[in-house]
Order: C-alpha cells, then sequence, then structure tokens
C-alpha cells in the first residue's frame, strides 16, 4: 500500500493478495530488485520478463560515426591479442595472425570486431597499460585500414582506450562496467563512440567470492542501470550505451543459466543487451565438453539468449552462431 501511494500507481488489497494497476513505468520499479519492497523482490523476476515482452527494444546503436543496426542479431568477432585468454589465449601471436584470423570471421558474417588486449579470466594477472597498448593498436590500426567495419576495443583503461580510438575504434568494451578507471567515461564521452557496460563485481581476481546474489537476474539489472546512469552522467549518450550482464564474471555456473533464462530482466532496463557466452565454464558444467568443443553449446545458448531479446552476441565461432541465431529468427519471424 505504502508503495502504491509512493509510486502513484493504483493499489487494491484484500486478504492475502492486492491488485496493482498502473502504467508500466509506474509499476518498473517492482522489476528492480534494489527498489522493490522486501516483501516484493521475489516478484522482481517474473514482472521484468512480463515487462520486458511489452518492451520496445532500441532499434540502433549509435557508435562513432554512425548507427549500427540492430533490426537483426548483430555478431560480434573476439580477436583475443592476449598470451592468456582461457579459451584461445596464445593463438594470434601477431598483428599479422590477428588480422588474418579477423577477415575469416567477417566472411563468417560478424558485424564487429573485438580486439582484446588483457585477459580477464578468473585470477589472471593485470597487464600494463603500454603493454596493452602494443598488443591491440597494430591489429585496430590494421582492421581499420582494411576496412573491416565496426571495431570495438576490449579493455578496462583510459589510456588504452584513448590508444585504440585514436587507431580509429568505433567501441569502447569495458568489462569492469566503469569501475576499473574513472577516467574511462570521459575519454568515451568525449569521442562521441559507443560504449559496452558490462556487469561484473571486484577484479578478476576476487569476482569468484563475489558471486552471492539472492535473486541474481534482478540484482545484476539493478547494477547494470546505476552503472549506465553513472555513464549518462558522465555525458555519454543513452544511445551510445549497450549492456551485459557478463556472463561468467562474479556468477557460479547455476547463476548463469538462471540469468540466461531471466535474461529479459535485463532487456526491460531499455538498453540493447549483449551475451558474451562463447566457450564459457558454465557451459561445460552442463555439456561436459572441455573449452576448445564448446561451440555447439554457444550457439545454442546464443539462441536462447536471442529468443529472451539479446541483441549482440560476442563469440569465437561466428558461423555456427550465426546459423544458430537465423533458426532462432525464424522460429519468431518466418521467412
Ligand atoms: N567476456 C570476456 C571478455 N570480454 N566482453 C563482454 N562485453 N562480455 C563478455 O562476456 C566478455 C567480454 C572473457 O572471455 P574471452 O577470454 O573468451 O574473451
Amino acid at each position: 500500500m505504502h508503495w502504491g501511494t509512493k509510486s502513484g500507481a493504483d493499489v487494491l488489497t484484500g486478504d492475502g493478495w492486492a491488485l496493482v494497476a498502473g502504467t508500466a513505468s509506474r509499476v518498473a520499479p517492482l522489476a528492480r530488485y534494489d527498489r522493490a519492497p522486501a516483501e516484493l523482490a521475489r516478484l522482481a523476476p517474473e514482472l521484468g520478463k512480463l515487462l520486458a515482452a511489452r518492451a520496445e527494444p532500441p532499434r540502433s546503436w549509435a557508435i562513432r560515426g554512425g548507427e549500427l543496426s540492430l533490426e537483426k542479431p548483430v555478431i560480434i568477432g573476439i580477436v583475443n591479442v592476449t598470451p592468456d585468454s582461457f579459451s584461445d589465449g596464445g593463438r594470434l601471436p601477431s598483428a599479422d595472425a590477428a588480422i588474418e584470423h579477423a577477415s575469416r570471421l567477417i566472411a563468417d558474417g560478424c558485424r564487429l570486431l573485438d580486439v582484446g588486449g588483457e585477459s580477464t579470466r578468473p585470477g589472471a594477472t593485470p597487464v600494463p597499460a603500454e603493454e596493452e597498448i602494443a598488443r591491440v593498436v597494430p591489429v585496430i590500426s590494421g582492421l581499420v585500414k582494411r576496412g573491416f567495419g565496426a571495431v570495438s576495443v576490449d579493455t578496462r583503461k583510459a589510456a588504452v582506450a584513448r590508444a585504440a580510438l585514436d587507431a580509429g575504434a568505433a567501441i569502447v568494451n569495458d568489462v569492469s562496467g566503469l569501475h576499473f578507471d574513472p577516467a574511462l567515461a570521459a575519454v568515451v564521452a568525449r569521442a562521441e563512440v559507443g560504449l559496452i557496460l558490462m556487469h561484473t563485481r571486484g577484479t578478476p581476481a576476487t569476482m569468484d567470492d563475489l558471486a552471492k546474489y539472492a535473486h541474481v537476474a534482478p540484482e545484476v539489472a539493478a547494477e547494470l542501470a546505476t552503472t549506465a546512469d553513472k555513464a549518462e552522467r558522465a555525458g555519454i549518450a543513452r544511445e551510445r550505451i549497450v549492456v551485459d550482464p557478463g556472463f561468467g564474471f562474479a556468477k557460479t555456473a547455476a547463476q548463469n543459466f538462471r540469468l540466461l533464462d531471466e535474461l529479459a530482466t535485463i532487456v526491460a532496463l531499455g538498453y540493447p543487451v549483449a551475451v558474451g557466452l562463447s566457450r564459457k565454464r558454465f557451459l561445460g558444467a552442463a555439456t561436459g565438453r572441455p573449452v576448445e568443443e564448446r561451440d555447439r553449446a554457444t550457439a545454442v545458448a546464443c539462441a536462447l539468449a536471442a529468443e529472451r531479446g539479446a541483441r549482440l552476441f560476442r563469440v569465437h565461432d561466428v558461423a555456427l552462431t550465426r546459423e544458430a541465431l537465423a533458426l532462432a529468427g525464424a522460429t519468431t519471424n518466418p521467412p
């Protein structure tokens, strides 16, 4: 009753039940774990799904120099130039090898290339900014020079983002969700580029101990909403922001599956949603497959995420994912 008065919704209560009526924007706070009254917190995931089903997700994403259409799913091809990434570390030792690999990803149908020079797997050792710049800049400028389409830089650091943007990157993909480097938001705001804000807690060294949630999807949604507010207050336009729930980051296998199932709660925030499911450990927990044999599970997981409203898919195997997404799309929108 008290919540209803405060939010402007109409509430009718009886013995053990309540009827709440109001516009979607008035009722939406109930889908937010941090806003709903404690007794109603368990409603949040269901309400999030309901609201997401009726939400109009953004149809395009403002990146550097234009818009990326989100009418069709966007596959982001992974180009890791790290000697120690958990799934493909050390496979791309030189800039030429990375560019060659990227050309195959483009041929397979990805619309964006994500170049990363620092592994963020649990317990990974941090890389100094100069080293990270030396790894990613030659690759980014090579890709831009060849006209391979939009390139994003996977970094938590303002100095690396600045160097990558100078080399022609159109998007910054920050796995720390603006928590690691306080100077990063201003770099993105000034350059007027796209931004992916991923959810995590702590750092790669501490995140596994922070995987504690009462309700994972609404809590991740609430934390992402706070991060996106912070980005907007720093001068980054709302149309430039994509959110990502951060599969495998500060989440147990069970929490990752619950989050995937309840992804609509994240979609309900109103930003385009990206997912990074590729080869992650929780896929192995369900399939028993080692990391190098998880591309099929990745493709299936992407189709499930697409059904729940995700629009961008960061993967290693572009061809398989493209096929899975084509099937998911045809199921809701027959060709
Ligand atoms: N995962 C990894 C790295 N960067 N970026 C986004 N936006 N989302 C993710 O889930 C994500 C990411 C770790 O995976 P990798 O070592 O295979 O690149």
